[in-house]
């Protein structure tokens, strides 16, 4: 099977909310030798954006959209290990992550930790629907360097801007430099609310995590 059928039945997995199927295809792609990350991208990803358009067209449902991700987080536990396997480790930054309160979206939250982790920060995931001031706690706990605020629903991109205030109120916000991200969100949020950067996504988080604490590139994604 060619890499482009092994991407395509990956993500006809997650449009079909098949869990079995999704990690038996990806223990396949595995030993087959396939690159984890491109699964990943050019398989689930895409299956998971027409799972999205397919529900905002109204085709799909609220029951397409969890056996979908529930058929996405199958085949993520077969191919995120075989990312942490392959990469480097060494200790680049401490990140306090989440997706914010209002919003359980945590399927790409979970894939930007576990690449930040393979790239070498250490990673302290609090969870989704995590209000701002469990972010400030964390960030207090872990004395991080960088936050990532994830948020994929318009309504709940707020949350990012009130972290950032709270931040400020606890006299944090110089001392740590704040990421935002989601599908909703652009570049132009994250200057409106004053967030250091925001990526599209798990890649070019790594990138601008780099870039915040001063690392050079990663050799692992530079194209
Ligand atoms: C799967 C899914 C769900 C699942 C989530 C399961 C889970 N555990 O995550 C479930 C079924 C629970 C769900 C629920 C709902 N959902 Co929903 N969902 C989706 C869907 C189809 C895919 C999201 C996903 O996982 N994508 C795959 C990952 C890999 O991509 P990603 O999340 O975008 O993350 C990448 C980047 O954004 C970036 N990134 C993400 N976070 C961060 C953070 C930082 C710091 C950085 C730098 C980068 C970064 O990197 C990631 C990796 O590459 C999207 C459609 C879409 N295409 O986004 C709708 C979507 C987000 N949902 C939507 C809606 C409306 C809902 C519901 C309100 C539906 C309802 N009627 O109940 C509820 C809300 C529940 C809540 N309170 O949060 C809408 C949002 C519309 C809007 N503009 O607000 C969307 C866009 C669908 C649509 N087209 O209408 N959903």
């Amino acid at each position: 099977m060619s890499d482009a059928d092994y991407f395509e039945r990956l993500a006809r997995t997650v449009l079909d909310g098949d869990e079995e199927e999704a990690e038996s295809v990806a223990k396949a792609a595995v030993a087959d030798g396939l690159d984890a990350l491109e699964c990943i991208n050019r398989g689930l990803t895409e299956g998971m954006n027409r799972v999205g358009e397919l529900f905002a067209s109204g085709d799909y449902f609220l029951p397409e959209l969890i056996m979908g991700a529930d058929a996405m987080k199958a085949a993520l536990a077969v191919l995120e290990p075989a990312l942490l396997d392959t990469q480097q480790r060494e200790v680049l930054g401490r990140v306090v992550l989440g997706t914010v309160e209002g919003d359980v979206h945590d399927i790409g939250k979970t894939l930007v930790g576990t690449l930040l982790t393979a790239d070498g920060f250490e990673v302290t995931d609090i969870g989704f629907d995590q209000p701002a001031s469990e972010f400030v706690a964390a960030v207090k706990e872990t004395n991080a360097d960088l936050v990532g605020a994830s948020a994929l629903l318009t309504t709940t991109m707020r949350v990012q801007a009130q972290i950032i205030e709270e931040l400020k109120a606890a006299g944090l916000r110089d001392s740590v430099k704040v990421m935002v991200g989601g599908a909703p969100t652009a570049q132009a949020w994250a200057d409106s609310i004053g967030a250091d950067g925001h990526a599209v996504d798990a890649i070019g988080a790594v990138a601008l995590a780099r870039l915040l604490v001063d690392a050079p590139p990663s050799p692992e994604y530079d194209d």
